[in-house]
């Protein structure tokens, strides 16, 4: 925990799933837009998820009732969809492969948001740090079409605060040395971990900044809430909580996607440009000691749309079942969406589980 000199990026991408929402129909970029989880009782009973920055002007946010979304949207031209989480993940994960390529240590937080450890890609060089944070920024951009916000700081917790001020669309550094001086003035609730109760609590003991908290005797801290916590919060508003970036949890899925040499609708010269791409993941499998028996692919047009299709087979998937099925799936996509023109194309294997000895020994022949 002591551990100083760590350059630490943190991503969350930008209304992300009413992002992805405006990604796949431009037409609607210009308007309110708010995705609904529908609860199903009656036909707007549930809540809002997700909001894009115009429906937020008039006070749509996350966790309101879609019947409050509605009323402060009255006369507007608001487009309201439902939630389609098993996509927004998928996308998801292909933004994490993409940071993957900029850190040896990605810590995925939730479906929109990591920490990249980068301090053995730019050292302690802050201005090097910019630059890589610019870099994942276009290559988000450029591949997937969206639009991020990333904060760069010493450790997790102030590169997550530098993020969250900085949206949207943003890049903010916060040097070591600036560290106090950014957190001093911002609200105490602005520090993850300090939600409404104990801003409230916080607020009858007169301490509305961070930089107040970070004043606040461990004893009068101690009496809201318990000992770790109390722990946290001190050295968090003190701009000195260095929890290392740690990998969270095992990965559900393998993916590569590259960009075709030119775009295309020809299957057979979609397939000849995967076949390095269906090595590595392959490889990589292997590598992981897991077989897998989902299949999927990615396909993102020429305007940008991603859109993906995937099978899931039976048994363990050898080499040709998996050519044959993602040979099949674009066949079928490219058969149902005749303009569809392709600039990019991924290949996903899922449904991950330890390989047996045996299969693992004949697998990949
Ligand atoms: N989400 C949800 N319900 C919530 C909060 C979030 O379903 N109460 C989902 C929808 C969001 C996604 O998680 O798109 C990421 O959450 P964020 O809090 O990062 O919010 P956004 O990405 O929508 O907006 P921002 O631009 O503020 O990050
Ligand atoms: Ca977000
Ligand atoms: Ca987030």
């Amino acid at each position: 925990m002591k551990r100083k000199g760590q350059v630490v990026a943190h991503i969350d991408l930008d209304y992300f799933f009413a992002q992805i929402e405006e990604l796949r129909n431009p037409g609607i970029a210009d308007k309110p837009v708010v995705v609904c989880v529908y609860s199903g009782r009656t036909e707007d009973s549930g809540v809002v998820s997700s909001a894009n920055y115009i429906a937020r002007r008039y006070g749509v946010k996350a966790g309101i009732p879609i019947v409050r979304a509605k009323a402060l949207l009255k006369g507007t031209d608001a487009v309201f969809l439902p939630m389609r989480r098993d996509e927004y993940a998928q996308i998801s994960e292909q933004v994490m492969e993409i940071l993957r390529e900029f850190a040896d240590v990605v810590e995925v937080e939730s479906i929109d948001e990591a920490s990249l450890d980068i301090s053995s890609r730019v050292g302690d060089d802050y201005s090097k740090a910019m630059e890589l944070g610019s870099e994942i920024k276009r290559r988000i951009r450029e591949l997937l079409g969206l639009k991020c916000t990333i904060g760069i700081a010493c450790n997790k917790v102030v590169a997550k605060i530098a993020a969250d001020v900085a949206k949207p669309d943003g890049l903010r550094i916060v040097k070591p040395e600036e560290t106090s001086s950014f957190l001093a003035e911002l609200p105490v609730e602005k520090l993850p971990g300090v939600g409404e109760k104990l801003r409230t609590k916080l607020a009858e003991l007169g301490v509305k900044t961070i930089g107040d908290l970070a004043q606040l005797s461990m004893d009068k801290l101690h009496q809201l809430v318990g000992e770790k916590t109390a722990t946290y919060l001190k050295l968090a508003a003190r701009g000195e909580y260095y929890e290392p970036v740690a990998e969270r949890r095992e990965r559900k899925q393998i993916s590569r996607i590259i960009t075709l040499k030119q775009n295309t609708r020809d299957v057979e010269e979609i397939m000849r440009q995967l076949s390095t791409p269906i090595n590595d993941v392959l490889t990589k499998a292997e590598s992981m000691g897991v077989s897998f028996s989902g299949v999927g692919i990615i396909a993102i047009s020429t305007n940008l749309r991603i859109i993906t299709r995937s099978k899931t087979l039976n048994e363990p998937v050898d080499r040709q079942l998996l050519m044959d099925t993602v040979r099949h799936l674009f066949n079928a996509l490219l058969n149902e969406q005749p303009s569809l023109m392709l600039r990019r194309a991924g290949v996903r294997l899922f449904d991950l589980k330890p390989a047996s000895r045996q299969t693992s020994l004949t697998f990949f022949q």
